[in-house]
C-alpha cells in the first residue's frame, strides 16, 4: 500500500518484506567489517543510536562536526560496498514515489535497542536537496515523528514497522523528524533490535 504522509513523503508499507532476510544478512556482512558504534555529536554527547555505513561515503559525526567520509574512522578502511539488494530495492521504491533513477552513494545503518531514541533533527549535510532520502525499517516497530520546516511545528506520529519504506522528497526533504524511545519487544528476525537503513545522495 502507498500512503502520502504529507506533501512529498510517501510511505510504502511492507515494501521491503520480500527481501527482509537478504537485507538483514547484508547488514550482518557489513557490520562484520565496519562494526556498529555510538558516535559523538559536535556538542560532545554520545548518540544512543549505534551506526555503521555502506556505500562510497558514510555519514559520521565527531567533536569536529558532521560529514560524509569515504573511510570508516574506526578502521581506517573504506566503508563496505553497497549490496545490490539495497540498491535495487531503493531504486524501485524511489521510482514508485515519483523519483526515477535514484542512485544513492551513501547508506547509513542505524541500530536501535530498547530505550534508544533519535531526537528531532533535519538532514542537512547533503549537497543537493532535490534528491529524496529513502528509509527502510526492519525489526521491532518504532514511533516515528515528523513535523514541518521549523522545529516548533507540532510533530505527527507514525508507527514504522518491519519492512516499511518511506521516501522523503520535494517539500518534505527538510522536515524535522525523529524516533521516540524504542519499546522493548522481540522480533522473530532481529530479536530486541530495530534497524533503519537511510539512503542518500550525499555528493
Ligand atoms: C525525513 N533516521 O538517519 S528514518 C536519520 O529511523 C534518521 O533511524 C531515522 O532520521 C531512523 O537521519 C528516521 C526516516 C527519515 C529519514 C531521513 C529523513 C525521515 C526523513 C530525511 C528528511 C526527512
Ligand atoms: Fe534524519
Amino acid at each position: 500500500t502507498r500512503q502520502e504522509l504529507r506533501d512529498g513523503a510517501v510511505l510504502l508499507r511492507e515494501r521491503a518484506l520480500a527481501v527482509d532476510r537478504a537485507l538483514l544478512d547484508a547488514i550482518e556482512m557489513i557490520v562484520a567489517q565496519s562494526p556498529f558504534r555510538r558516535m559523538v555529536t559536535p556538542g560532545g554527547f554520545q548518540m544512543s543510536v549505534a551506526m555503521s555505513n555502506c556505500g562510497r561515503v558514510g555519514w559520521v559525526t565527531d567533536r569536529t562536526g558532521y560529514r560524509y567520509d569515504p573511510r570508516d574512522p574506526e578502521t581506517g578502511a573504506p566503508w563496505p560496498a553497497m549490496p545490490d539488494v539495497f540498491r535495487t530495492l531503493v531504486r524501485e521504491a524511489a521510482s514508485e514515489a515519483g523519483f526515477d533513477g535514484f542512485a544513492p552513494e551513501a547508506c547509513l545503518i542505524n541500530r536501535y535497542e530498547p530505550g534508544t531514541r533519535l531526537s528531532l533533527h533535519q538532514d542537512k549535510d547533503e549537497q543537493n536537496y532535490a534528491h529524496p532520502v529513502v528509509s527502510v525499517s526492519l525489526g521491532l516497530p518504532a514511533t516515528f515523528q515528523f513535523g514541518g520546516l521549523k522545529r516548533s511545528d507540532r510533530p505527527m506520529k507514525v508507527p514504522l514497522q518491519h519492512g516499511d519504506v518511506v521516501v522523503w522528497g520535494g517539500p518534505s526533504r527538510l522536515v524535522y523528524h525523529g524516533v521516540l524511545a524504542l519499546k522493548d519487544g522481540e522480533h522473530p528476525l532481529t530479536g530486541r533490535q530495530r534497524f533503519n537503513l537511510t539512503f542518500r545522495k550525499a555528493l
